[in-house]
């Protein structure tokens, strides 16, 4: 019987039987954590980009657990989230019913993937047994004022009826209905993860991640070291703060900006200005983040009537407001000088602002303003001839003497919103009590479950807030009539410590044993896409640290290793998509081939972290080569009893030779995820049985040999074709329990070759010499033989001329 999808389901049956793939809690020396970034359980089949993730992670795994190591990999679903929820308002069908029969279904895909999932350890982010501690570590946070409330402007879906986290708008529009997002001023929940922004960065070069992956969370970060300065407000006691990384420009300050969303734009606006500055705050808050960022945008802006004193100079300026300056960052505020910064210079002039240069270029080049860069400093007092790099050091420290600056290092990183004004997501434990004000659901009251009877087609209120038996309820305090927070928290919460729960994903007590899991964790490997860099990942190592420094566990980053698959795209060459009609389904595939060959294909036919287009020349080239091996296996079989030989010669050195290579190569390219030249080394050694199998006699123990390793290190990329492939062979059930193959170094080049010696142009006799010997070991070679002795006796060498790997011509005299 050849390979087919029974040969899958023939093993799936017996490793399940035999419970090959259960992870032994009792030995936790080689214990090695692999863990892929959990799915959402949508209700379509697996797609080739699961296959693609779990399916080569699974290899990655399958070969650790042959080296020895005691592989923990588990499996779960991200369960809550927008989808159901939308897909319930489409078809009335509750998210709850069709989140559970999506991951039913998962689960049975993913078992006959024939992955290595201990599924015991499974998690369920929308169980109430998981979320009671998602909703635990809400608590916790909140206690250690790491959680906490605030009214402030939110991203809002129109379309969605929903608030956005930052990360969701994508160049201003809904990253789900693409509608463009609003602004909406909602009392929410934060997670102070800006607690961690430095510390977030401190420990990114110690993680073995993907460089890429690094950048773009330290550009989230994004770090900005820098100064306050304040201004005096003319004719009020009050002052504003800039936050300005260039202190050097001080001089060159012609006007100051408030962002229109600024507390102290009451303060500065004289009446005069009142209503064109309330018409212009309206007007900005109708623009997206993003918008005011651009720097295509035309500048809009209008003055406020009001002036602010540059501290260095007493100089009067005006204030004006304008949507290029953040409410979010920094201080709201900011110094303008128009001669050194892009975006003051298009405002200043557009609205016919002063200009005035305060740094030239350092090596006196001319230069046309506005000039960015640092230089030297002009027409700034004492200062003047200083560098900028000094002079934003000395400016600083003489105002800091009279308390009008100080050094500052700003994030841009945001705290993380978590507030979400939806159904299908965990309830936020807190009650409301008009004497008690904000009190926090008792421990021993979680979790709050979520209602299953709740109409939730949006209106612009949560869902849960129109469950008059679940918002209703006492105050844990003082026993009145209390109200509950009717909002769910972000599904990126649930995601942010499920691979904390999966070692102890049964415990009733408390989320995990610390014990256990500073044993378990971090996870060892973690792979998963890359669109998760600056979001799940930073969230995950947040609330990591935030655990330890509460005291609940002991390490300090949950992801040692981090590998991001590449993507497959269509025979095309772009993205897979329905409307294209150019996605691959695996199913088609893997009842033809069997879910092997597909595997295969997608070990071979890629490089794992880049991804390419889809090819069926190349699914069926893989089909062609597993035929090869079966071949080949069948075929020593049948002759197991033939004649043998002991010999080892030429051709036996050349299948030890391939037969080591092929070993050093998988094992160190498919540990760096390298699976594609893996499996061409794995071709290379089935080519050299081939074709020493057309030998007459043969070795066939040695040939024994080669083909169990060749099964060995096929068998993480073709696990069920190998496992029966082992059984054809006779030997003991099952694959996975042998020891990977290990190479001889001695073995690793190829061994002699032949070289003729001529002497005056005419072959004389043969000489074997090391395949990489050099010229004069060659020439030695040729001059220790044996047979020089009689051809060189009584002759002078005149010169010995060596054509590498092919002849040496010694040029002799009488
Ligand atoms: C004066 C100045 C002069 C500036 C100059 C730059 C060049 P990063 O590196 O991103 O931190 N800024 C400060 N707060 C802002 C806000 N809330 N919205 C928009 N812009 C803001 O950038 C810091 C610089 O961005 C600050 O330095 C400030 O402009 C501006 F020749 O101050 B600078
Ligand atoms: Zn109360």
């Amino acid at each position: 019987m050849a390979y087919s999808i029974e040969t899958d389901r023939k093993w799936q049956q017996k490793w399940e039987e035999t419970k090959l793939y259960k992870f032994d809690r009792s030995n936790l020396d080689k214990k090695l954590y692999c863990l892929e970034m959990f799915s959402y359980p949508s209700g379509a089949n697996l797609h080739v980009g699961h296959w693609y993730n779990f399916g080569l992670t699974d290899s990655w795994a399958r070969m650790k657990r042959m080296q020895g190591y005691n592989v923990f990999h588990p499996m779960g679903f991200d369960a809550f989230g927008l989808p159901a929820e939308n897909y319930a308002i489409k078809t009335g069908i509750h998210p709850k019913d069709s989140t559970y029969k999506n991951i039913r279904t998962m689960e049975k895909q993913l078992r006959e993937m024939g992955a290595t999932y201990d599924w015991d350890y499974e998690v369920i982010t929308c169980a109430p047994e998981y979320y009671k501690w998602t909703q635990w570590i809400f608590l916790q946070l909140y206690k250690h004022g790491l959680a906490y409330r605030k009214k402030a402007p939110v991203n809002w879906c129109p379309s969605c009826k929903t608030v956005l986290a930052n990360e969701q708008v994508i160049d201003g529009a809904c990253e789900r209905c693409h509608t463009e997002v609003t602004k909406k001023d909602l009392t929410q929940w934060f997670f102070k993860i800006t607690a961690y922004a430095q510390e977030l960065l401190d420990f990114l070069p110690k993680l073995d991640w993907p460089e890429k992956t690094k950048k773009i969370q330290t550009n989230w970060i994004g770090r900005s070291e820098g100064a306050e300065i304040e201004f005096k407000i003319a004719g009020s006691d009050k002052t504003l703060k800039v936050f300005t990384t260039r202190a050097d420009t001080l001089y060159g300050v012609t006007y100051v900006v408030l962002a229109p969303e600024s507390e102290l734009t009451d303060e500065v606006t004289t009446d005069e200005y009142r209503e064109q500055v309330e018409e212009y705050r309206e007007f900005a808050r109708k623009q997206s983040e993003i918008e005011r960022m651009s720097t295509v945008k035309e500048k809009t802006g209008v003055f406020t009537g009001g002036y602010a004193i540059n501290p260095v100079n007493d100089e009067k300026v005006p204030i004006w407001i304008a949507d290029y300056v953040l409410a979010g960052y920094g201080t709201g505020c900011v110094m303008a000088v128009p001669a050194h910064d892009e975006r003051d210079y298009e405002f200043a002039k557009k609205f016919n602002l002063p200009i005035k240069r305060v740094i030239r270029s350092k090596d006196g080049s001319p230069d046309e303003l506005p000039f960015t860069e640092d230089g030297i400093l002009v027409d700034s007092g004492e200062f003047s001839g200083m560098t900028s790099e000094q002079a934003r050091i000395e400016i600083v420290k003489k105002l800091q003497k009279e308390n009008m600056a100080e050094f500052k290092v700003n994030y841009r990183l945001r705290d993380w919103l978590v507030s979400r004004q939806r159904y299908w997501g965990a309830p936020i434990p807190i009650i409301y009590c008009d004497d008690c004000g904000i009190v926090p659901v008792p421990e021993e009251d979680l979790p709050v479950e979520l209602p299953y009877n709740v109409e939730f087609t949006p209106d612009g209120e949560s869902p849960l807030a129109k469950c008059e038996e679940f918002m209703n309820t006492t105050c844990p305090k003082c026993g009145k009539p209390a109200r509950r927070d009717p909002d769910t928290l972000d599904t990126f919460v649930c995601s942010s410590w499920y691979f904390l729960r999966y070692p102890d994903n049964h415990n009733d007590r408390e989320p995990f044993n610390r014990e256990w899991i500073n044993k378990m964790l971090p996870v060892d490997k973690y792979v998963g896409g890359a669109e998760h860099a600056a979001m799940h990942l930073l969230y995950a190592r947040f609330i990591t640290k935030a655990l330890r420094d509460m005291g609940y566990l002991d390490f300090d980053e949950p992801f040692k290793s981090l590998v991001h698959q590449g993507t497959i795209l269509g025979p095309d060459g772009s993205r897979m998509s329905k409307s294209k009609g150019n996605t691959i389904s695996p199913d088609d595939y893997i009842r033809e081939y069997g879910s092997d060959v597909f595997r295969l294909y997608l070990a071979f036919g890629f490089s794992y972290t880049e991804g390419g287009p889809w090819s069926d020349d190349g699914i069926k080239a893989i089909s062609r080569f597993v035929n090869r091996v079966e071949r080949l296996v069948e075929k020593f079989v049948a002759e197991k009893d033939g004649e043998s030989s002991d010999s080892i010669g030429a051709d036996e050195k050349e299948l030890i030779f391939v037969q080591n290579t092929a070993i050093k190569g998988v094992t160190e390219d498919a540990e760096k995820f390298q699976f594609n030249t893996s499996v061409a080394r794995i071709m290379e050694l089935t080519n050299a049985l081939y074709k020493y199998d057309a030998l007459q006699v043969k070795n066939r123990k040695l040939m024994e040999e080669a083909i169990r390793n060749l099964l060995l290190l096929l068998a993480p990329f073709a696990p069920h074709f190998c496992e029966e492939m082992w059984e054809k062979m006779g030997y003991e059930y099952s694959i996975f329990n042998q020891k990977w193959p290990t190479y001889d170094p001695k073995a690793l080049v190829r061994d002699t070759i032949e070289m003729a010696v001529q002497i005056n142009g005419q072959v004389k006799y043969k000489i074997q010499v090391p395949q990489d010997a050099d010229n004069k070991a060659v020439e030695e070679a040729a001059l220790n033989d044996e047979k020089a002795a009689v051809y060189l006796k009584d002759k002078e060498i005149v010169k010995i001329i060596v054509v590498p790997k092919r002849l040496v011509n010694i040029v002799v005299k009488k």
